[in-house]
């Protein structure tokens, strides 16, 4: 592999007329670095489904384990046993799988991580145990998910970053790169944010014109990579000479689990900042045999480019014995609750069949999973947007992408 590693840097290293060869070189390199991650999975880890996700890999049996094997985690200890950067961890994988991180939903329980990174965040900070990496990942994490109540350590960071010019390593200062770049648009403290990141970022230049294309180690290198991408506006008008900095990844033979999936997304030209805008419709297309036939009404003229969201559908009944199912379907961007529970039902309709009646306001579903609503005892399927009840029927309800979508079995 080294030999191939090194083989590769030369061949990125040529001119541009060697541009397309390289390409594959380094499309080589991605696939044999997935490759290694995938195989050498031996614990869960939030980290590498992250990669997986920001590669693009995420048609795998082994990334839809993953992924599942990660909500059942967060159910299960994010309260109890997680530290706020794990948390923070599993909130980024979750959001590069298109998954809300307010709505986790496994083995029957649904938890909002949001709230438990906060929490566990002020603790942490209150009893002087965080990391400057922890909290700038934290802050990332927040950030991504559109909470940006946490101004104090946005701050904090920049100001550390200041005090300390190269003090902190050079992870820790990549990372507090990506929380602050994600910040810096929602921050009423733009000039001492840009101070920092222009400082960190230009001594990172430095540092890697003067040691030929190391910054740090070779496992900082992934998240400076990481920083240096998604902060060219902070040091412009100085340029980064990219090749030089990816010669040095290329040449090495990257082993360690960790090391490969912090390294890969920026050989994808993606960073961390991705996990939360990145196409996730894109990813989620259906497959052939999924497709539904163009509805007539839609009036679409061109086809076949819609896209389509995923939507998490779960029944539950507490108040007669009990059952408890999930299921994620795919549908077309734009579609009812009722064709979302109408997918459920072909692909599985022993669990997710349902009844509906017309009513006036439209259908009404008097009973799912064989079991009916009873105006004797006063019960009915009630629909739930997470834990939040719908404020319209399944006919004209439209979920959105990663919705989770509860019916539960009620009494009024
Ligand atoms: C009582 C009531 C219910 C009762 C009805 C059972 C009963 N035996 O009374 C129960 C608790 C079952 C119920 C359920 C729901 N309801 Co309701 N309900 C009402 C309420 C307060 C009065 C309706 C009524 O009795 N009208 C008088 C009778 C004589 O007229 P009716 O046409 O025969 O009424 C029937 C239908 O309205 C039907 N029904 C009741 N709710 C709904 C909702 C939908 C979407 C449909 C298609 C039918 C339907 O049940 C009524 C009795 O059989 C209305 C308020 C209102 N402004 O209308 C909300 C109302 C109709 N419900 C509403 C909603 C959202 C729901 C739910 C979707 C809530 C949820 N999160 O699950 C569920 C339906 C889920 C499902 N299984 O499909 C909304 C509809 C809004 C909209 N955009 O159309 C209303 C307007 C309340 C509101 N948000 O202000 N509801
Ligand atoms: C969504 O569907 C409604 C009908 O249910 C239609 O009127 C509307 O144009 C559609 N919007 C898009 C963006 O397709
Ligand atoms: C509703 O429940 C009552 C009392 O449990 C029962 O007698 C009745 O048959 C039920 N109605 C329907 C329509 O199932």
């Amino acid at each position: 592999m080294r030999g191939m590693a090194y083989s590769i840097g030369v061949l990125l290293a040529l001119a541009s007329a060697t541009v397309t060869q390289g390409c594959i070189a380094h499309d080589h390199l991605v696939q044999e670095l997935l490759q290694r991650m995938e195989k050498s999975i031996k614990s869960l880890n939030p980290s590498i489904l992250l990669a997986m996700n920001l590669a693009g890999a995420t048609h795998s049996h082994v990334h839809n384990w993953l992924l599942q094997e990660i909500k059942k985690d967060a159910v299960e200890r994010a309260q109890k046993d997680m530290t706020s950067g794990q948390v923070a961890l599993y909130i980024l994988a979750l959001l590069s799988s298109c998954q809300d991180p307010r709505c986790v939903h496994a083995m029957g329980k649904t938890i909002n991580l949001i709230p438990i990174l906060k929490q566990k965040m002020d603790e942490e900070i209150s009893k002087n145990v965080i990391t400057w990496y922890t909290e700038s990942l934290d802050t990332l994490a927040l950030c991504l998910v559109k909470e940006y109540d946490n101004q104090d350590a946005v701050e904090a960071i920049a100001k550390e970053l200041l005090n300390h010019k190269s003090s902190p390593h050079v992870d820790t200062r990549a990372m507090a790169v990506l929380a602050l770049v994600c910040a810096y648009k929602h921050t009423g403290k733009q000039d001492l944010i840009r101070d920092a990141l222009k400082a960190v970022t230009n001594d990172f230049l430095d540092e890697q014109e003067r040691r030929n294309g190391m910054i740090g180690n070779i496992y900082s290198m992934g998240l400076a990579l990481q920083a240096l991408e998604t902060s060219s506006e902070f040091y412009a008008p100085r340029k980064w000479d990219r090749a030089q900095a990816f010669r040095v990844v290329y040449n090495h033979d990257y082993k360690e689990l960790m090391a490969i999936a912090q390294v890969l997304p920026p050989l994808v030209g993606k960073s961390y900042l991705n996990a939360g805008r990145w196409g996730c419709t894109a990813t989620n297309r259906m497959s052939p045999s999924q497709q539904l036939p163009p509805s007539p009404m839609l009036g679409t003229v061109g086809v076949p480019t819609w896209t389509t969201i995923t939507v998490q559908f779960s029944i539950t009944n507490t108040l007669k014995n009990y059952f408890h199912y999930s299921t994620s379907v795919c549908v077309p961007d734009n579609s009812t609750l009722l064709q979302v529970m109408k997918v459920a039902r072909n692909e599985k309709p022993d669990i997710f069949c349902f009844k509906k009646k017309k009513t006036l306001r439209g259908p009404f579903v008097t009973s799912i999973h064989g079991l009916a609503g009873n105006e004797t005892e006063r019960t009915y399927w009630q629909f739930f947007s997470c834990w939040s009840p719908l404020q319209e029927g399944v006919g004209t309800y439209k979920p959105k992408n990663w919705e989770h979508i509860q019916a539960i079995f009620s009494t009024y």
